[in-house]
C-alpha cells in the first residue's frame, strides 16, 4: 500500500489533525510533557473529533501521537490530565475556569458511528490510558508502548469507561490490579489481557494503523455503525439504546411506509399503509 498523502487541517496547536482517503488522523502534539492534555488540548480534540464525525468522507479515525520528546527521545501516546494545569478545584483553562471536558471527548469517540483506533507509540497513562480503552481498537508499539494507570496516585480518577469499561475488557481482578497498583504493562502484556488488538513493530505502527483503517473502510458503513452501537448498547444503558434506536429510526425513514406516514400527514388524509406484518 502506498503511503498516505495526508491533507493537513490547520488551526490546531496541542494536536495535529489530517485526513486522507476516508481516514482522519488526530494526534497529541505535546511530546515534551508525555502528551498530557490541558483544557486547550481537550477543546481541540473535541473540535477535531466533531469535524471528523460530521465529515461524510471520513469513515475511520486514528487517535495517535506525535513524538518522540525532543528532550529525551521518549515516545508517548498520552499521560492524561496536565498536572500543571490543575488548580485547587480542577483543571484551569486560560480563561481561569476549571474545566477539562475530556469526558465529552470520550463520549464523542464512544458514540460516533465510525471506528476509532488508538495508535499507541509510547506511554498510555492515566486519562491517556482511559482514552485508549474507550477507542474501538488499540494498536501498540512493540518496543515503546507502556500502559499504566496513575489515577490513584494523583487523585484524578476516571470512574467511567476508563475503569468500569476496562473491567469488562480485561476482567474485574485485572482491572483492579491495574488501578490499585499502578504498574507498568508492556504492549505484549496488554495484548494478552485483551485490551490491545495487535502489537506492532514501532516503525510500522502508523502504516499498519492506516492499513487497518483501509480494511474497515472496505466494509459496509451501515454495518460498521450498527455493530459498534450494538456492542456499545449493553454497557451504555438507556443512552446506548437511544443511540442504537436512533439509527433504526433513520433506516425506517427510508421505507415506503415512512414516506406514506409523512405524506398522509402533510396531505391531511389517513395513511394508507401497505399492511404486511412481516414476522
Ligand atoms: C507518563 C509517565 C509515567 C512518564 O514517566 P517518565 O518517562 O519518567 O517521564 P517524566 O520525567 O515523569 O515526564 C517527562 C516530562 O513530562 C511531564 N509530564 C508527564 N506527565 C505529565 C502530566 N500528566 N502532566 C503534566 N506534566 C507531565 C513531566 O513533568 C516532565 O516534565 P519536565 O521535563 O519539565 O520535568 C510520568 O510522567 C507520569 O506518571 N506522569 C503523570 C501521569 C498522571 O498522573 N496523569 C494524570 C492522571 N489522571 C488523569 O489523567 C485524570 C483524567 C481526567 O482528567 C478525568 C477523568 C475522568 C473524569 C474526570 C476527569 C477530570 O479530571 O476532568
Amino acid at each position: 500500500m502506498s503511503s498516505p498523502n495526508w491533507r493537513i487541517i490547520e488551526g490546531y496547536e496541542d494536536i495535529t489533525y489530517k485526513k486522507c482517503d476516508g481516514v482522519a488522523r488526530i494526534a497529541f502534539n505535546r511530546p515534551n510533557v508525555r502528551n498530557a492534555f490541558r483544557p486547550k488540548t481537550t477543546a481541540e480534540l473535541y473540535k477535531a473529533f466533531y469535524d471528523a464525525n460530521e465529515d461524510t468522507s471520513i469513515g475511520v479515525v486514528l487517535l495517535s501521537a506525535e513524538g518522540p520528546s525532543t528532550k529525551d527521545g521518549v515516545w508517548s501516546f498520552c499521560s492524561g490530565g496536565d498536572q500543571k494545569a490543575r488548580g485547587k478545584q480542577g483543571y484551569v483553562g486560560d480563561d481561569g475556569y476549571h474545566r477539562l471536558n475530556i469526558l465529552e471527548v470520550q463520549r464523542l469517540i464512544r458514540f460516533m458511528p465510525k471506528a476509532v483506533i488508538a495508535v499507541v507509540p509510547g506511554w498510555a497513562v492515566g486519562g491517556g490510558h482511559s482514552l485508549h480503552v474507550v477507542c474501538d481498537l488499540t494498536l501498540a508499539s512493540k518496543e515503546h508502548a507502556i500502559f499504566k494507570q496513575t489515577d490513584a496516585d494523583v487523585t484524578s480518577f476516571d470512574g467511567g469507561y476508563g475503569s468500569a469499561y476496562l473491567a469488562k475488557m480485561v476482567g474485574q481482578k485485572k482491572a483492579r490490579e491495574i488501578f490499585f497498583l499502578g504498574r507498568n504493562y508492556s504492549a505484549q502484556e496488554a495484548y494478552e489481557m485483551g485490551m490491545v488488538n495487535a502489537v506492532i513493530p514501532h516503525d510500522e505502527l502508523e502504516s499498519t494503523a492506516y492499513e487497518w483503517a483501509q480494511e474497515i473502510l472496505a466494509k459496509s458503513p451501515i454495518s460498521i455503525k450498527m455493530l459498534k452501537f450494538a456492542m456499545n448498547l449493553t454497557d451504555d444503558g438507556m443512552v446506548g439504546q437511544q443511540v442504537f434506536a436512533g439509527e433504526a429510526t433513520r433506516l425506517a425513514y427510508m421505507t415506503d411506509e415512512a414516506k406514506e406516514g409523512r405524506n398522509a400527514f402533510l396531505e391531511k388524509r389517513k395513511p394508507n399503509f401497505d399492511k404486511k406484518w412481516i414476522p
